[in-house]
């Protein structure tokens, strides 16, 4: 394991889940923190809750994600301390609804294709070309099972996220030659408030997607992100599919009777 001491670190998405999970599993190893999301009266608990725990240094910024000049102004206003970003984790995302194709909203698939594919993009365009001036910086995506497998309803959700998984290959394709890593990490299931965001609030249609079956925690997934940026500078971890042992694939979920 190599150490990350005193690198900077962004993660998008960092109020809730996974995002916030990979700053608790980040911490410990001395990083400085760029913690992102809309929520920020969340993202402050977590940044006191770093600070105290672990002596996290913690610049918070209040941002959406699919607002392109939101982006590049906030990023390119950092001072010289936060500026140099080392390691970018593109987690922002969501799903709404699961509709068939054909009866779904638009204002849905909007939503996903400007979080998911599009915010993704304006934050990476943002970042990446100082990691390659500085000949250092990994880019870790967090991808979906739905990007390797569609089902049934998933249509759009799953677009976006095969979109992250082409994203990243051709990311890698095109730093080829620099230091510069890419790695995509595509979970399965993971309990965190991703299914009540894409059912509206409807908190007994959200349990249900993880009732009579164990999910992965989303220090699951922390643990995986943080290994990938922990490796020796020739290892690119390029891309994990990350399951929990009750499923095997985007339609199979074992459920206990
Ligand atoms: P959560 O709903 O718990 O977290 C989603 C995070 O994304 C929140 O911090 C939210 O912050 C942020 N976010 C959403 N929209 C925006 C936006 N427009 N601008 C900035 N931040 C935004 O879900 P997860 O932790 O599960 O999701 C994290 C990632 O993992 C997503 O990309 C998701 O697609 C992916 N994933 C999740 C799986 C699961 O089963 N849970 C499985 C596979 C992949 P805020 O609302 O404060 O802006
Ligand atoms: C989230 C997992 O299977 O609900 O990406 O699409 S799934």
């Amino acid at each position: 394991m190599v150490s990350i001491h005193n690198q900077v670190v962004l993660i998008t998405g960092a109020s809730s889940g996974i995002g916030a999970a990979c700053a608790r599993a980040f911490a410990p190893l001395g990083v400085k923190f760029l913690l992102a999301a809309r929520r920020l009266s969340r993202l402050q608990t977590l940044a006191t809750q770093l600070e105290a725990e672990f002596g996290s240094s913690c610049h918070l910024l209040q941002l959406d994600v699919r607002d392109r000049a939101q982006v590049e102004s906030q990023l390119q206003a950092l001072s010289a301390e936060w500026t140099a970003i080392d390691i970018l984790v593109n987690n922002a995302g969501l799903s709404r609804g699961l509709d068939k194709l054909y009866e779904g909203s638009i204002q849905d698939w909007e939503e996903m294709i400007d979080t998911n594919i599009k915010g993704l993009l304006y934050v990476t365009r943002t970042i990446v070309p100082g990691m390659v001036q500085r000949q250092q910086g990994h880019v870790i995506n967090i991808g979906s099972i739905a990007g390797h497998q569609t089902y049934p309803n998933g249509n759009v959700y799953c677009g976006s996220k095969a979109a992250v998984r082409a994203i990243s290959e051709g990311l890698k394709q095109d730093l080829l030659g620099t230091p510069v890593r890419v790695s995509a990490v595509n979970p399965g299931l993971v309990e965190t408030e991703f299914s009540e965001v894409r059912f509206r609030g409807d908190t007994a249609r959200a349990a249900a997607v993880y009732a009579n079956t164990v999910p992965l925690t989303p220090d699951d997934i922390a643990e995986v992100v943080v290994f990938c940026a922990t490796r020796p500078p020739h290892v690119n971890i390029s891309e994990l599919l990350v399951l929990p042992t009750d499923q095997s694939g985007a339609t199979l979920v074992y459920r206990r009777p």
